[in-house]
């Protein structure tokens, strides 16, 4: 990465483009495109900009990874339900080499047992839980703070 990169990637997995049409009362009723747009903003306060993606496929999801290499200075990143089981996702995410935050709407730690595993949670450097749509506002103040533009 070049040292003067500004962008952040969003990287948003699997079934979160249903937000707002499906399980309101665990995932509210905004849309993913109501969570970039929250995220956009934060990032302009801090003179950064992002770029924003959603796959259904892991695959792609680790493409994007692997492209944020040399052009992004961080990833926020909300896996959905491959958080809990992608170690291929794990394994790009280790190879990046700026900031990596981990973001979840609902607090994956209070439902079932098998969403309190979060194989990503090692490879970031921090995650953001249980807040919606103020976790993406959060997850870009974390990355201006790392990056030092808080
Ligand atoms: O809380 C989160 O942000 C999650 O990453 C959301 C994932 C879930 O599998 C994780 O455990 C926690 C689910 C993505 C959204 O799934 C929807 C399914 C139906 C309708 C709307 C969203």
């Amino acid at each position: 990465m070049s040292e003067s990169a500004t962008e952040i990637l969003l990287l948003s997995g699997p079934n979160l483009n249903l937000l707002g049409a499906r399980e309101p009362e665990i995932y509210g009723t905004e849309t993913l495109e109501n969570h970039v747009e929250t995220a956009k903003n934060a990032a302009a306060r801090h003179g950064l900009s992002l770029h924003h993606e959603q796959s259904n496929h892991e695959g792609e999801l680790i493409e994007f990874i692997h492209q944020a290499t040399g052009k992004s200075a961080a990833i926020v990143i909300n896996a959905g339900a491959l958080t809990h089981t992608s170690w291929a996702i794990h394994d790009a995410l280790k190879s990046f080499s700026g900031p990596v935050i981990e973001v979840h709407l609902s607090n994956p730690g209070a439902r079932e047992e098998f969403r309190h595993l979060s194989v990503i949670a090692p490879v970031a450097d921090g995650t953001i839980s249980g807040f919606g749509n103020l976790g993406y506002e959060l997850a870009i103040e974390a990355v201006a703070s790392l990056l030092g533009r808080s």
